[in-house]
This record gives structure tokens, sequence and C-alpha cells, in this order.
């Protein structure tokens, strides 16, 4: 293709033309083998080219605001860095990145608050407890629901091209995701030239890196340019650079407030590399690197006067002065020193030997252990690349997203999704990777307390269902699933978790004021249920449940008091172990003592809400919310050692609720029956999610469409197969932990091996196992703390100094001398 048909067709793509009339793929012949590194996923086509050996099909489609990922986009592999990240495509004829940067969401700070909402909250409190409410409902809809009544949308940055000349036909093509390097790779043959590209996103340099190389001098030939949804102006400069500036979209009458830039500078070994209007072209280059910056003006959820200009050009600037092979060893040392923290051997077969998207199809049929291990090792990777200290969390697509309108606005829906975002967080070695998740619960306790105050008259601070980067705290959408004061407190589970696995006091004493806060908003909150004088939320729902009272909307659902018993106790400790506050841990205390019973029902079941109401006609029993058995997990409260008569109730509740639901869904069962201690039932569940309709091509879970949470509840449901840890003791004494091994092994993995699993107290464990059977575990201590070891009926009590190890045998019994 000769530069004046390039020029037309990028005038073509300006005039918003869709990339696939542009470059026809070109046919493949050959086959190749899986990558050396095991941890890999790959395949023998690129994304959006199915018939690797049938005729020649588009590649690197655009998205079509279809949202959550079409099936191209859902084929292309992601990097990122925590920040910044690319869906790689992996085109023959052109390569499309699909550009993201976790600040670039539309709007601006806003406050929903609904200042009627005030007034309204008695007369909703008495219909409810009247048992009217439906009309409690059609309230909360007029006067309580926020203003605007939906949150801002999670925005793609735009699609970064490299059109290369036409091939008609190459051979071995192969692109992958090496997981244990955090590189995507390309590579083929075209006109014996063998021609590889690799992408990464790093952690270090704050730039996406694109290498392009050849096996032949002079060989490399693209022209790369810009794309993008958004309000953008797209031109060059200094010869060799891309610039993309734009602002972002209003969406719900919330004015855009951001500006945006993305820079693209294009560097050769060899050749020529010359700057069109709005394109960079290189010229029979030996090698070329792309380095790409992107920025916006977010610089916190109430300030977005930040300079992107300065930003990229300074990340430019300091990444240009190292050469591409110093780029990519600061950026793998980076990602390895987290990356290899967990190491996971479920057993390997031939199976292995087949492209990813092959193995998705297969994994159900079973004799595929490998594939749970890359399920488990993609999660891990997953989160690193997404949620990394100084970041925004991981939203409901982590951090990639090609639309404009995500569903559910990719964003923080913390009724579930968000916290299940972490769920492997802190066991999986990855501790540091909740950071961003403990700031924006900071930031919430701010915006928070403002919503408690206008719209409850309460101290403390609340959050309702969702979230997004501007911290919004109203309830939103409608009542049924909007009107929920617990999102908050739920994600204080997080705060505490971290403390339990770190043991840092100096951390748990700058997050106890969030902690207090969330604590004090139900203590000004709750109410008297008339009937049994219990203290209950009103209004609320259990998420996303309807029941036969009418509508969503009631007092006291389980989950919300399982929640306020854990905020409650947790808090009460931290206040301990801090030393402070000792009359307000009395209130708690006290509050926490009257909160209504978790109650078994009428079949046996643990009750979702104060009545019984679980099975009445019309329910839907096998809804995808198991939001009750929130105590069962991610919660402690009911386990089967401690409340054998709560546990079986929940297994009642669980099994009725059926195994197979849609993604996120399909793995919180998993792990629930995980805490049952039942490996083949959760075994079971886990082949559903790791199958076509649950997994997409790229591994990418299926809410569908695409969310993120399965992805990350499948990998810590796999960790939780093999070690469970517990918090033992209640509030006020020492803090006791147990680590129970191999608790729900399947019967499937027989051999197998894992290292640097955490456990709370302050573990790092090892196991390895045969025939089933436990043959050695370590267990090493980075707390100094004491802590019961349980294989089965077994246990010992074992007490380590910081930095000990004990190996101990299938008896428990010391092993080796410990070290
Ligand atoms: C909750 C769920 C939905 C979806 C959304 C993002 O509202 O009920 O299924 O996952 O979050």
């Amino acid at each position: 293709m000769n530069i004046f048909t390039r020029r037309l067709i990028y005038s073509l793509l300006l005039a918003g033309c869709s990339a696939e009339l542009l470059a026809a793929e070109a046919q493949i012949s050959g086959s190749t083998n899986a990558p050396s590194e095991p941890l890999s996923l790959w395949y023998r086509q690129p994304a959006g080219n199915q018939q690797p050996t049938g005729n020649a099909q588009p590649g690197g489609r655009r998205g079509g605001g279809r949202g959550g990922g079409n099936s191209s986009w859902l084929e292309a592999l992601p990097v990122g860095n925590g920040r910044i990240g690319a869906m790689v495509f992996g085109g023959i004829n052109q390569e499309r990145l699909q550009l993201n940067e976790d600040t670039l969401w539309g709007g601006g700070p806003y406050d929903p608050v609904n200042t009627n909402a005030l007034a309204a909250l008695p007369e909703v409190r008495r219909l409810v407890f009247d048992g009217q409410y439906r009309q409690a409902g059609q309230l909360i809809n007029q006067k309580v629901i926020a203003k605007p009544s939906s949150e801002m949308p999670y925005e793609t940055a735009g699609d970064l091209y490299l059109t290369f000349p036409d091939s008609a036909t190459v051979e071995n093509y192969r692109r992958d995701l090496n997981l244990d390097t955090a590189v995507a790779g390309v590579e083929y043959t075209a006109n014996g030239v063998h021609f590889t590209r690799q992408v990464f996103a790093s952690p270090v340099d704050q730039v996406i890196v694109v290498r392009l190389t050849a096996d032949k001098k002079g060989a490399i030939n693209f022209t790369v340019g810009y794309q993008t949804p958004l309000r953008a102006t797209i031109g060059t400069e200094s010869g060799n650079t891309l610039v993309v500036n734009g602002v972002n979209a209003a969406a719900s009458g919330i004015k855009g407030m951001l500006k945006f830039q993305v820079r693209a500078r294009v560097l050769a070994d060899g050749g020529t590399v010359m700057a069109g209007t709005n394109t960079v072209s290189v010229t029979n280059a030996n090698s070329a690197t792309i380095l790409i910056a992107l920025a916006t003006s977010h610089k916190s959820y109430d300030d977005v006067t930040g300079d992107p200009e300065k930003i990229v050009n300074g990340q430019l600037a300091a990444a240009e002065r190292k050469d591409f092979k110093k780029l990519l060893a600061a950026h793998t040392k980076e990602h390895q020193r987290l990356f290899r923290r967990v190491a996971l051997d479920l057993g390997r077969t031939d199976a292995m030997a087949k492209p990813t998207d092959e193995r998705i199809r297969n994994f159900a049929i079973g004799n595929d252990p490998q594939f749970a291990t890359l399920y488990f090792q993609f999660g891990r990777y997953l989160l690193i690349s997404c949620s990394r200290p100084g970041g925004q969390p991981a939203n409901l697509q982590g951090l990639w997203n090609e639309s404009m309108s995500p569903p559910w606005q990719s964003k923080y829906t913390i009724n579930i999704n968000t916290e299940m975002n972490y769920w492997p967080a802190e066991a999986c070695g990855l501790g540091e990777c909740v950071e961003p998740l403990i700031s924006m619960i900071k930031e919430l306790s701010v915006t928070g307390a403002r919503t408690a105050k206008e719209m409850y008259g309460a101290g403390g601070w609340v959050a309702h269902h969702n979230t997004d980067l501007w911290r919004a705290s109203g309830p939103i959408d409608f009542a049924d699933s909007g009107m929920w004061p617990s999102g908050g407190a739920w994600l204080c589970d997080h705060l505490w978790d971290h403390y339990e696995y770190s043991g840092d006091k100096k951390y748990l004493k700058e997050v106890y004021p969030v902690m207090r806060g969330a604590a004090q908003f139900f203590l000004d909150t709750l109410q008297e249920d008339p009937t049994n004088h219990w203290l209950v939320t009103n209004p609320s729902v259990s998420p996303e449940n309807g029941h036969p009272g009418g509508g969503g909307v009631a007092a006291g659902p389980t989950m919300d008091l399982e929640i306020l018993r854990d905020l409650f106790a947790n808090t009460i400790k931290a206040a301990t172990i801090l030393g402070v506050d000792a009359d307000f841990q009395k209130k708690v205390a006290a509050t926490r003592d009257r909160l209504a019973p978790l109650q078994i029902g009428s079949q046996g079941q643990l009750q979702e809400w104060l009545q019984d109401w679980d099975y009445a006609p019309g329910q839907d029993v096998h809804h995808r919310h198991v939001s009750h058995l929130y105590g069962l997990y991610p919660s402690w409260q009911i386990n089967v050692f401690d409340t054998p008569k709560l546990a079986t109730a929940a297994q009642y509740s669980l099994d009725k609720r059926g195994d197979e639901s849609t993604g996120w869904a399909t793995a919180w069962r998993i792990n629930l029956w995980d805490r049952l201690h039942d490996g083949d039932h959760a075994y079971k569940i886990l082949a559903f999610l790791l199958s076509p309709g649950r997994t997409a091509d790229d591994m990418f879970d299926l809410h569908p469409p695409f969310q993120i949470d399965g992805n990350f509840g499948g990998a810590a449901s796999i960790a939780e197969m093999l070690m469970q840890s517990r918090p033992l003791a209640a509030e006020g004494a020492a803090e006791k932990f147990e680590i129970d091994l191999l608790p729900a092994l399947p019967g499937v993995w027989k051999t197998g091996s894992v290292t640097g699993l955490k456990a709370r107290g302050g573990f790092e464990v090892g196991l390895t196992w045969d025939g089933g059977k436990l043959v050695r575990a370590s267990v090493k201590s980075t707390g100094g703390r004491a802590v019961t070891v349980r294989y089965g009926d077994r246990t010992v009590e074992i007490s380590l100094k910081s930095g000990a190890t004990i190996e101990l045998n299938s008896e428990l019994q010391r092993a080796v001398k410990s070290l």
C-alpha cells in the first residue's frame, strides 16, 4: 500500500468509517506450537479472525459500542500497568490497540444528594414496617433516589492502529500473552520474513511499549493512526509523535470536565520516520519502538485541574532515555516481583499443548488441570495489571473497556462486584493491589458523610450499591436495586482484612476512623422493628432480589445484619488494638446485641429476609445474588466448625439456588461450596465457569457480557479449595487464627503443590499433596503470631518467630527442623 492509499484510509477513518473496511486480514497457513512459557494464553489467529485456514477475514474491527466487548474484542488480550492499559488484537495487516486510562470517565465532580430524602424517610420507614412495600418503593423513587439517578460511565480513550503493507498470506502465525512476563506477543512469517511484535504496559515507566522486529534488515513498514469516539483533535509533532488532545463526555446531565491527552512516539532503528497530518509512518526500518503515554486532568475525585500534556510529555521523555531492553527488563522485574509470589501446580497433561480457545471448549470434559492453574494465575495477572498503588481500583471491567456506554457504566457496583474483584488479593499474595480500593473507601467516607448528613440526618458515612470515579454515594437507579445502605459497610471488610493479613498497626490507625464512621452511620439510623423489637436497617433491600411482599424494599434483610455484625465486631477489635474509644466500643457492642438474629426458615433454609419469604409462590429461587450467604463467604460468621446448624441451613439455601448462574454469581457459588468443604461440588461449578458461555476466548469472565468479577471470584475459589484461614477469637481477646489445609480439594486434582498463599494472622503457606492427601505443608510466619493448623480433624498449635518456617507432615508433625 503506498502512502496515498494510506492517507485515503485515514481520511476515511477520521470520517468515521469503521476499520474493518480498510484492512482485509491475511490468510494463515502452517500451524504453530504452544509458547515455551506454560503460563501463556495463545492463539493461531488474530482477534476477530476465527478461521485460520479459511477465507480472508477482516481484522481489527471496531467495537461498535455494544459494550462489554463484542466478539472480536473478547478475543483480544489485555495488558495494563494498573493505570493505563490496552487490548491487543494481533492483526496481521492491521494491529489495533484499544486503549484505556483509568481516570477517563464521563462527567466531573458532582454531588448527587436528593434534598427531599430527609423529610421523606420517616414515611418510607412507616410504610415498610406497615408491610406497604410497593408504596414505600414508589415514595423512594420520587423522593430519595439520587439526582441524577445514574452515575458516570468509564470511557474508552480510543484505538491506536498500526497499518502494515497488505500480506495476502502468512505462515505460522501465533499471538500470545505471557503471564509471567506480562508481555503480549505476535509473530508470523510473510514473504520469507519473520516478524515479531511485543506489547506491554510498564508500571515502572508509565508507558505502553510496542516493539516491532523482523529477521531481515529494512523490512519494517507501517503507519500509526488513531481513532476515538471522544471529542478530540489528532495531530502530529516533532516528525515522530502522534498527539491526541481531547475531552471526556457529559453524562446524565453532568458536564464533561476532564481533558485528556494521548501521545504515541515512534522510534525506529534504520529507515525513515515521517509524520503526516494525523499519522506517523515508518519505512524500511530494521526495528521500531512505539511509546504510548496517556493521562487526564483528574487529580482526585474533587479536583480536575491536572495538566495531561505535562504528564505525558514527562513520561515520554523519561521513557525515551531508556532503550527497549531496559524498558522491558524494568517492566518484567516489577511484574514478577508480584506475580511470582505464588506458584501452583495442579498437574499437567497433553491438553496444555492446545491453543487457549480450544482448551476453553474442552475444559469441562476434564483432563486439563493446568487450565485451572492458568485461570488462577490469569486472575492474579489481571489484578496486578489493573489495580496498583496510586491508580483507581478495578472496576466492573477491571481497566479494559472499548465503549462509551459500557454495561452498568463499567463502574464500581458495591453490592457484590467490587468486593469480589478483591477476593483473591490478600490470600494470593497481592496485598499491595488492594491499595486503590483502600483509597477509594477513604474518599467515599468523605462524600458519604455528606450523603449521611443531608439525606439521613446521620453522622458517619454511607455508600449505597454503586459508586464511580467521583465517589458518588447516593442511592441510584430504582428503589428495588439502589435503596441499599450497606455498600460502604461491606467495603470496610477489606480495610479490616488488609490488617488481618498484614498485622500492620500503623495502617490500622489510618483506616480506623473510616470503619468508625461506617459504624456510626448505623448507630444513628438503625430502626426498631415493631414486631420483635430487633434493630434493623430500614429502608433497605436484599441486593436485587424481590420478595412476595411486593418489590424489593424491606426492613432488615439478612445480608445487612451479617455485614453489620462484621463491621461492628471489626470496629470494636480495631479500637481495642489501638486502645481508643472505650465508650464508643460499648455503644457498638450494645447495638450489635440488639440486631435481628439469623433465622432458619420453615424449609430449613437460612432466611434471606426477616420474614420466611424465600420459597413463597412466584419467588425466583434461582436468583443470581446469594446475598444472605455472605455470612458463609466471604464472612466467617457461619462456618462448619462453630455454627453447624446455620451452615446446614446455608447449604440448603445454596443447593436450592442451583449451581449455574451468571459469571460472578457462579464464582460466588464455588467459594460457598469451598467453605462447606465440598470440593467436588465446587469443582463441578468451576468447570461450568471455565467453559464457553462463562469464559470468553481471551479468558475474560462473561456475566454475560464481560464482567471481570468472575475472573477474580474464580481465582479466589481455587485458593480456597487448597487453604482457608479464619479468625478464631471474639473481639477484645488476643487475635487467634486457624489455617485449614486442603479443606475442599477436588478429587480430580490428585497430585499437586502450591507455594506462597497468604493466611490471616501473617503467614505464608506452601503445600504438596499426592493421591488427594497432604504430603507436606510449610508455614512461614511473617508476623510472629501463634496459629492453629488444621488438616481434616487433626489440629496443631504452632508458635513461630517472625521469619521462621515450620515444615509439617500429613500427621501435622514437624517434618524437618524449623529454619
Ligand atoms: C449487580 C448485579 C448485576 C450486574 C451489576 C453490575 O447489580 O445484580 O447482575 O452484575 O451488578
